[in-house]
């Protein structure tokens, strides 16, 4: 996993106030929609989406703090799903004690390796990894209306994981490619597709911490490529030739976070 910086938490600020209508206008859904979608939950009224406490706890631990991680983490629950999110004063055990004892109902922290939204009523977790990988599949989903070919997943750790078993699940066509598979049972292995660079693809979703990997020459003017990975892994001329880009760095990922956590 590769970790944000404070680059990109200020991009991800900037994004906030415009990234609902750039999904709804690509998706026709809201940020909260999508990752309900992704989560394969129905949408809770506001009204009991108000009354939920979520917590995001800081973690020093490791690497350290990473800017105002737990801040972001709690910019993006409060504006996209509006429950009411703080931030705790402790960090690491103390702050996820004081989350308890002020009553949170879910509570989000990170570490270097996993980010993650627990549900203290039903003990229900999601893992952002996973979560951003089904987030990003719904995305292109979504923006796509009916998906007519195969879609390449390029990646195959967690982030691709969840994107694929958000495909199969919906019934869609999966080529995957990772040159070090270490992949759960669930993925077929006959779906890998080793030579997929001498290919263009219509769908393509990017979850790899590779830079600049994916040319001119893998996309067409039909192309949708969902791309949760960072850095970003498409060259400028692909951009440029690609029918539609999806991008954001962490909120479609946090918002299906709590979506799943708030399963039944
Ligand atoms: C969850 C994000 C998405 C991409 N990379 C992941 C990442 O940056 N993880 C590290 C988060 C560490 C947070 C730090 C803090 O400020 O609390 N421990």
């Amino acid at each position: 996993m590769t970790l944000l910086n404070e680059s990109n938490l200020r991009s991800i600020t900037v994004r906030i106030p415009i990234l609902n209508s750039r999904y709804q206008r690509i998706t026709g859904k809201t940020v909260y929609e999508i990752g309900c979608h992704a989560a394969g939950v129905e949408p809770m009224p506001m009204s009991e989406r108000r009354s939920l406490k979520v917590a995001s706890v800081p973690v020093t631990a490791g690497g350290g703090l990473i800017g105002n991680f737990a801040e972001v983490v709690a910019i993006i629950l409060q504006r996209f799903t509006d429950v009411e999110a703080f931030v705790t004063q402790g960090t690491d055990v103390t702050g996820f004690q004081e989350a308890i004892l002020a009553g949170a109902d879910i509570i989000f922290t990170a570490d270097d390796v996993t980010c993650l939204a627990y549900n203290v009523h039903t003990g229900k977790q999601s893992d952002n990894s996973l979560a951003t990988g089904r987030a990003f599949a719904a995305l292109l989903e979504l923006a796509s209306g009916m998906i007519d070919d195969e879609v390449l997943v390029l990646g195959m750790g967690k982030v691709g994981i969840g994107a694929y078993r958000f495909l199969t699940e919906k019934g869609i066509p999966v080529k995957w490619y990772d040159p070090k598979p270490n992949i759960s049972n669930d993925i077929d292995r006959e779906m890998i597709e080793p030579r997929w660079k001498d290919a263009c693809w219509k769908y393509i979703i990017d979850a790899t911490y590779t830079p600049c990997f994916i040319d001119a020459e893998n996309v067409s003017a039909d192309s949708v490529v969902a791309a949760p990975g960072i850095p970003f892994g498409l060259t400028s001329e692909a951009v440029d030739k690609s029918r539609l880009i999806i991008h954001d760095e962490l909120e479609t990922g946090i918002v299906t976070m709590i979506c799943e956590a708030m399963q039944a």
